[in-house]
């Protein structure tokens, strides 16, 4: 198991007891269709479109610990991920299977409940960055991102897409549209160097953002009560 050096919090963050279901609050009433098989689509600036089924694949499975920093400050420390290095799937899958052109390192995944995210290739191939379908030994659950997501420790939570169902390879991230404002995205957005955000320097965005989080929690956890409720009622009447 590999274990992520945690001593001190990144700068601005503050420890958090609960891990909430959270995001940008137009997600928080959309959910996964699909929360059981892992079919990732690739697309884009690729020789090939391919579709990968992860359940087929035979992978090293790996478990890590790592924290979690979300942009708005809160950081869940030690959470225990288990799933395949992305480095090992872009390598032995994407590569060879889809062989995307050779100038194209930005990388945007799509998710099912419409959110996206682009990274650098280069940021993606670090040995931390996990396709994860467990969390603490248990399969995904809706809130954490069933069936799948990816876990980017290094970087702010909203470069750790859930639901993920396809990756699209481009040449440049010029064109790629955010899910939010685009002040709201860092096309890096590494913790160690407060890369909360464009236009405005992360101290001045901790400010803007921490209080946001308890309605943010409260709208995201509603939602999840009330999508529960109504795929259980559907389930007893079909
Ligand atoms: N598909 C999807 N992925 C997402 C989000 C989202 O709304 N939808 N929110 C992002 C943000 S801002 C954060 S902080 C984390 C939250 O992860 P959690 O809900 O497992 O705590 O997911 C990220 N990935
Ligand atoms: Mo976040």
């Amino acid at each position: 198991m590999t274990q992520q050096e945690s001593t001190m919090l990144p700068p601005g963050q503050r420890e958090s007891d609960a891990f909430p279901r959270f995001g940008l609050t137009p997600f928080a009433t959309r959910f996964p269709s699909n929360t059981t098989d892992k079919h990732i689509e690739i697309h884009g600036e690729v020789e090939e479109s391919i579709r990968i089924d992860l359940a087929q694949l035979t992978l090293t499975r790996v478990s890590q610990q790592s924290d979690f920093h979300c942009v708005t400050t809160w950081t869940k420390r030690n959470l225990l991920w288990g799933g395949i290095r992305f480095k090992d799937f872009y390598e032995n899958c994407v590569l060879p299977g889809a062989r995307p052109h050779l100038d194209a390192k930005f990388i945007v995944f799509r998710c099912q409940d419409g959110f996206r995210a682009g990274m650098q290739l280069s940021d993606l191939l670090q040995d931390n960055v996990l396709i994860a379908d467990t969390l603490d030994g248990e399969a995904l659950s809706i809130a954490h991102g069933a069936p799948m997501r990816l876990i980017a420790p290094s970087h702010y939570g909203y470069k750790s897409p859930k639901h993920i169902n396809r990756i699209e390879f481009c040449r440049e991230e010029k064109r790629y549209r955010p899910p939010a404002f685009r002040f709201m995205d860092h096309p890096r957005a590494r913790v160690q160097y407060e890369e909360r955000g464009t236009f405005f320097p992360g101290w001045l965005l901790r400010w803007l953002y921490r209080p946001l989080i308890p309605t943010t929690i409260r709208k995201f956890h509603r939602a999840l009560v009330q999508h529960e409720a109504a795929t259980k009622e559907v389930k007893s009447t079909s």
